[in-house]
């Protein structure tokens, strides 16, 4: 059933030459979801499929197969990043028109295995754009905070500054956000990405970032259990509730490219705090909370080294991004859901 609000006129631009107006369905499009049962993948898949009337496929590696709802509600297939050719095969099975591209080790992981992030995060991405280049896709593929290092500007770090980020998780992503920018240039490839802040969720959790704190200490504070916080008091990172990450992942992808002066990649952000902030927040709806500090060296060495707030204004400007959580919207949602994923009645 289609949804007339989401249909919109399409006028072929040598209307001079062919004056056929059509109508299109703007929610009629086939996606694949590389990464698709990851921390943001398992959501973003349920989300793209309540708003896209084609095939919204989930691509996922051997071990980490969909389950459940992601497996039920539409069709999932093997896809690994570093194989073109799947890539290409599972494109054309579907006709797909937009991959998001999410497969990644996260920062902390990454540091621990170098060459297998730059293998995923690289040499994957080059196989993307390249079945892209050739089947005509539109291409997603997050940054984050972490394309910054310790020499750009830590509070307000503007869209277009010095990127010099001394982690491997960095150093791909920066090297992705060019690399990608330069399949738009040259090629004409449609992509488009965000730099995402910790992402805090309810639903599936993170592996080995170094914002993953930030999702535990929910976790604790429901259950009853005294949190150990990896990462020291007065560290400020951008943060993010995952409604608010998805919405961006989608808005960016559905913005009119008229008004897009970046693509790769834009600054969004919605909160910053440290880990004493978030700690009196979650105090406020569980008073008895406890939480102590053992600090791990290699996430606080490489919190040290991102940013304490980015701006976002061009995001802003370009395709009209605003967040809708806070700390306190956020902190209250997700006590209630964990609530109710571990049955705790209060
Ligand atoms: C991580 O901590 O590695 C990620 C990120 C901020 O990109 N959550």
């Amino acid at each position: 059933m289609h949804n007339y609000e989401n249909w919109c006129i399409f006028v072929p631009r040598f209307t001079d030459i062919n004056l056929n107006i059509f109508l299109y369905d703007r929610t009629m499009k086939n996606i694949l979801i590389i990464g698709s049962t990851g921390q943001i993948g398992s959501e973003l898949t349920m989300k793209l499929r309540g708003i896209y009337t084609g095939n919204v496929v989930a691509g996922y590696i051997p071990g980490a197969e969909p389950k459940g709802e992601l497996l039920e509600s539409g069709p999932s297939e093997i896809v690994d990043i570093t194989n073109a050719a799947q890539i290409g095969a599972v494109v054309d099975k579907y006709n797909i028109d937009t991959i998001y591209n999410l497969a990644a080790l996260l920062s902390a992981v990454a540091e621990n295995k170098p060459q297998l992030a730059w293998h995923i995060g690289i040499d994957g991405l080059m196989n993307v754009l390249e079945v892209s280049r050739e089947k005509h896709c539109a291409v997603f593929t997050p940054s984050s905070i972490g394309s910054f290092g310790p020499n750009a500007p830590k509070d307000g770090t503007p869209q277009d500054t010095i990127q010099q980020p001394r982690t491997m998780y960095g150093v791909t992503k920066v090297t992705g956000e060019l690399l990608s920018n330069y399949y738009a240039l040259k090629f004409g490839v449609d992509t488009r990405s965000v730099r995402f802040p910790g992402l805090i969720s309810y639903v599936t959790p993170p592996g080995g970032g170094t914002t993953d704190y930030a999702v535990d200490i929910y976790y604790s504070a429901v259950q009853g259990k005294k949190f150990v916080c990896p990462i020291a008091a007065g560290t400020l990172m951008d943060m993010m509730y995952m409604p608010d990450a998805l919405r961006a992942a989608i808005e960016i992808m559905e913005a009119d490219p008229t008004r897009l002066e970046h693509r790769n990649s834009f600054n969004i952000a919605s909160m910053s705090f440290d880990p004493e902030c978030i700690y009196q927040k979650i105090k406020e709806y569980i008073p008895e909370f406890e939480m102590e500090y053992q600090v791990d060296p290699l996430r606080q060495g490489i919190a040290d080294s991102w940013p304490n707030k980015l701006d976002d204004t061009c995001a802003r400007m370009e395709w009209d991004w605003k967040p809708e959580y806070d700390l306190d919207a956020m902190t209250k949602d997700m006590i209630e859901k964990l609530r109710i994923k571990f049955g705790i009645n209060k």
